[in-house]
């Protein structure tokens, strides 16, 4: 079994019946949603919430039943990936553009579970260069006042075209060498006026899920 299915699979059993479930988004994600969709057929008795249009997708082909995130005020158990992860459970998020819907389900969950795989993990933050949501308007402005924070920023494009998120807003990416304090870097990125949100989720995971090079499980 390759290390994203293994792990993404391992974070299905901490579902239980009745719960309201946020449903993550990438590669490693949807191994955690096909099996949350065969556990659903067979029975398990849960409501959902998408991170994603594309997870919203498969979820519906999976007939896992789904709510809005305004019907619900919090979630039981967010399940989803990262592209990166420190020894403090700090992540960095966005690198699938769907950072802000996934921040929304991770903030109102009482329980968040990142599935990584051993590539993701690094001592120190930064390896990944930093997703940041930002409005259309004043991007370029946006990115300057990014790159006062110390950061290279690049506009993220799709064959030359500003990349769109589901939120109809741009991302930029912002390469910091370092990112020893997500904590704080976090709040110094969102006091930007054309900043949404970043993909900085620091202190916000309960459990890291992840592979060993031999194949294992670890849960850090
Ligand atoms: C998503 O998972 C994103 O935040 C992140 O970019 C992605 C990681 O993708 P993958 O699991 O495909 O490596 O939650």
């Amino acid at each position: 079994m390759n290390p994203k299915q293994l792990v993404g699979e391992k974070a299905t059993e901490y579902i239980k019946d009745g719960m309201i479930v946020g449903l993550g988004t990438g590669s490693t994600a949807v191994y955690a949603i096909q099996k949350i969709g065969q556990l659903v057929k067979d029975g398990l008795k849960i409501q959902a919430v998408p991170t994603s249009k594309a997870t919203e997708q498969l979820a519906r082909e999976l007939n896992i039943p789904l709510l809005d995130i305004d019907q619900v005020r919090s979630i039981d158990l967010a399940i989803d990936g990262a592209d990166e992860f420190d020894p403090q459970k700090n992540l960095i998020k966005g690198g699938g553009g769907a950072l802000l819907r996934e921040k929304i389900v991770a903030s109102i969950s009482k329980e968040f579970i990142c599935i990584a795989d051993l590539s993701k993990s690094s001592p120190v933050l930064g390896s990944y260069p930093l997703p940041v949501e930002v409005t259309p308007f004043a991007s370029e402005l946006t990115a300057y006042l990014l790159s006062k924070l110390g950061c290279t920023p690049v506009l993220r494009t799709v064959n030359g075209t500003p990349f769109i998120t589901d939120n109809q807003n741009y991302i930029i990416d912002c390469k910091f060498e370092k990112i020893e304090d997500p904590a704080t870097l976090t709040i110094k990125l969102n006091q930007i006026p054309g900043v949404v949100e970043n993909g900085l989720f620091a202190n916000m995971a309960t459990r890291v899920i992840c592979n060993t090079p031999d194949g294992e499980i670890q849960v850090i």
